[in-house]
């Protein structure tokens, strides 16, 4: 693994966030500096694994599901996560959850338990993309990750400061 600029040059930040802000399969970082811009970290190289965005939706738990419990089953690979908000220091990070998912081409099963108690097991659902799922509906929306952007395109800006790259 390899970072980019943005995780050698030295200053005092405080606050973290994680996301997938471009929909692409991959996580960016968001760091505030202290007295400076915000910085936003992404990967400059595309990330040949398969992965998958979920969002949930709470109808009888609380709207965005927080305090829900995932687990993610594919072939051998098995991943718990939990929805939740805040983390760093004023800060608070995309409320969908990542999971990478390696070589797999679909997820075998996907159990939610609501926080209401209610517990829905899906099957067969497919990788790459962002899966928005309903209390009690399932699966409601189903949107493809973006292509990674070409290389010239792939230099943004946070504030006034140039973004940093991370490659794995
Ligand atoms: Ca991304």
């Amino acid at each position: 693994m390899r970072s980019g600029p943005g995780l050698a040059a030295r200053r005092v930040s405080r606050g973290l966030a994680i996301a997938d802000y471009d929909q692409d399969g991959d996580l960016e970082m968001a760091v505030s500096t202290m007295n400076g811009a915000p910085l936003l970290l992404r990967h400059e190289r595309k990330n040949p694994n398969s992965s998958v965005l979920i969002q949930t939706v709470g109808t009888r738990s609380n709207r965005d599901g927080i305090g829900a419990r995932l687990k993610v089953v594919s072939g051998r690979l098995t991943q718990y996560d939990d929805v939740r908000s805040g983390g760093s220091y004023l800060s608070s990070s995309d409320l969908r959850l990542h999971f990478g998912l390696g070589g797999a081409t679909t997820i075998d099963r996907l159990e939610l338990h609501w926080p209401d108690g209610a517990t829905e097991t899906l099957l067969n659902q497919p990788v790459n993309r962002l899966l928005v799922i309903e209390e009690g509906r399932g699966v409601i929306r189903a949107v493809r990750f973006k292509p990674a952007p070409p290389a010239a395109a792939r230099t943004q800006r946070a504030g006034s400061e140039a973004a940093r790259s991370v490659q794995h």
